[in-house]
């Protein structure tokens, strides 16, 4: 026997061994080790944090709630039972209701004796010689498994802007997707400042007005946002789902995004001026992302000028909430909208007309640096005894980034996606055999239904492995070369669209440094076909390895 094999077969006895380790306990993780362990897989899953829950357990910040498609479409579908046995008080849900959600789906799976809390991934290695990944904790834990499944979130990593000074400040600081969970964060007689106006910086907003004695909000892009409308769950509705399940979930396979409702298909030039306003004051009385992206025209992200025209209609409303002309005038957006995540809100533009909220627009006058007590931008010093970090994510690619696995030869991810970030699939990476990843970059991930999604990836993954078990097969990845023809339907098809035309965190923009490509793949329900037609095609543009696994045991 070789010093390898002998190797190996102590390591064999050291380490814990399971068919896959899940990294990530948010809707994709769970559903992805129930529906492995389901398979009579052993399956071990980990997540840093200290309760299930994923983006929800981390996203705390007050006025935290999903935006859509909301309520009972926001969550797993592929059990009734589920579906009939938890409640929704409302059509979009507040974050301790999804993360209340996700603690009773982990205890009805019993998914908690298979999920080790507070330990973080902090390496992986793929072993050729046996088909294994060998995978490292914060713990200082070693364990084993032949698949490796990224259940990492696409909006998980946080990202704090490298502004001078940024760790000086003395007072209290928070960024949202990192809120605390061990403490109610009081904001009743503080000075206030939140950097940042993205969805949470604009969910925050008012929420934090009405109890601060001071809110300063400094601004760098300014955004559309639409009102919520928010209402309680609509239970006629309810009680048809309830009853049909498998006839709404079918509607939702079918849609782009993976929600109920059909979008229409009138497009913003069929109509005359004066029923394109009738249909946006229509939309924009419903409140909600549905109604006015989806409902109003089907060209507000393909065509310019059906896109300029909503955002004129949206730039109206601004002007005629906010009092103070100079504010509106600071308020007011100018890219394509819903070209950045479309964001809506629950009072954000009123909240400009309070006397104890002002905005600082840093386009004008810039953050020079912040200090021990307060952010100092050109025009003078702003005091705080508390800072909010709204400042989003390195999306989409940081959190697998930041575990950098090691595949084939060693070769480390920061390697493999140092030009591009590639894949085969949004599902695979070249050189990392047996990793898959749900929400990875090329894949619809944060432009569909993210539960849903997350299932029809798992889904995937796990009819990839009892086919690869089936088979004899040892490795999966993809084909030389099957990364860039994936690359090039992902762009061909955004290039229909007007994303790509301006700088978000969807192109990577937001991150100093990140090579900037859209990431997502827009296809929705032909993308969820690809995927099929691929496994379909005997697993077409992959290559695999037998089962080596007996030689070393
Ligand atoms: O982050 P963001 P987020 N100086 O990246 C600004 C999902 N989500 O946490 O636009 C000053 O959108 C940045 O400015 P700019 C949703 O998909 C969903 O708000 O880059 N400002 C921007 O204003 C969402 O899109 C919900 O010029 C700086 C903000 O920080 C995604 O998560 C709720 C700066 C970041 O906005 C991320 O949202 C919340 C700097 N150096 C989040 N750097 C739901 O409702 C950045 N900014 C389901």
């Amino acid at each position: 026997m070789s010093a390898t094999a002998i190797q190996l077969k102590t390591a064999a006895i050291d380490v814990p061994e399971y068919d896959a380790v899940v990294i990530g306990a948010g809707f994709g993780g769970m559903y992805a080790l129930h529906t492995l362990r389901e398979q009579g897989l052993k399956v071990r899953l980990f997540d840093e944090a200290t309760g299930v829950g994923g983006t929800w357990y981390w996203n705390r910040y007050p006025g935290a709630r999903v935006d859509y498609p909301g309520g009972p479409f926001y969550c797993y579908t592929f059990s009734e039972d589920l579906i009939r046995e938890f409640d929704w008080p409302e059509k979009q849900p507040d974050q301790p209701t999804v993360l209340r959600y996700l603690n009773f789906v982990a205890d009805r799976l019993d998914l908690r004796r298979d999920i080790e809390l507070a330990t973080r991934v902090t390496g992986a290695a793929f072993e050729e010689g046996v088909q294994r990944w060998e995978i490292e904790t914060s713990k200082g834990t070693r364990v084993r498994a032949q698949f490796l499944v990224c259940a990492v979130g696409a909006l998980s990593a946080a990202h704090v802007p490298d502004i001078p000074g940024v760790a000086s400040f003395k007072g209290e600081c928070y960024h949202t997707g990192r809120w605390p969970n061990d403490r109610q964060v009081v904001f009743k007689g503080k000075r206030v400042g939140i950097i940042g106006t993205g969805s949470s910086g604009i969910q925050s907003t008012p929420m934090v007005a009405r109890e601060a004695s001071h809110l300063t909000v400094f601004q760098r892009t300014p955004q559309y946002s639409v009102p919520a409308g928010n209402t309680p769950t609509d239970q006629v509705l309810v009680a048809e789902a309830r009853k049909d399940w498998s006839k709404f979930r079918n509607i939702m396979l079918t849609t782009p995004i993976g929600a109920p409702d059909m979008p229409t298909t009138i497009r913003a030039c069929d109509h005359t001026p004066e029923q394109r306003r009738e249909t946006y004051e229509a939309a924009w009385r419903i409140g909600g992302l549905g109604p006015i992206l989806v409902s109003t025209y089907c060209d507000i992200l393909t065509d310019r000028q059906s896109n300029d025209w909503l955002a004129g209609f949206v730039r109206e409303k601004i002007r005629a909430v906010v009092k103070n002309p100079e504010t509106a005038r600071k308020l007011l957006p100018s890219y394509l909208i819903a070209t950045k995540r479309q964001v809506m809100d629950e009072g954000y533009y009123e909240t400009f007309n309070r006397e104890n909220v002002n905005l600082v627009d840093l386009r004008e006058d810039p953050i020079i640096e912040i200090a021990a007590d307060g952010v100092r931008t050109e025009s003078g010093h702003h005091s705080l005894d508390m800072l909010i970090f709204a400042t989003g994510f390195d999306a989409i690619t940081g959190a697998l980034q930041n575990i950098n696995p090691r595949g084939r030869g060693g070769v480390p991810l920061s390697t493999r996606w140092k030009e591009r970030f590639n894949s085969w699939l949004g599902l695979t990476i070249p050189g990392m055999p047996n990793l898959f990843m749900i929400h990875g970059p090329e894949s619809p991930c944060v432009l569909y239904n993210m539960p849903l999604g997350a299932e029809r990836q798992s889904d995937w993954i796990r009819e990839c492995i009892l086919h690869m078990r089936k088979h004899g097969i040892g490795a999966i990845e993809p084909a030389p070369g099957a990364d860039l023809v994936w690359a090039k339907e992902v762009e061909e098809i955004a290039n229909q669209s007007l994303y790509p035309q301006t700088e978000s965190w969807y192109t990577g923009s937001n991150i100093a440094g990140k090579h900037r490509q859209f990431a997502v793949h827009l296809g929705g329900p032909a993308y969820f076909a690809r995927i099929r037609e691929s496994a379909d095609n005997g697993y077409e543009g992959f290559v695999t390895e037998p089962e080596r696994r007996a030689a070393t045991a």
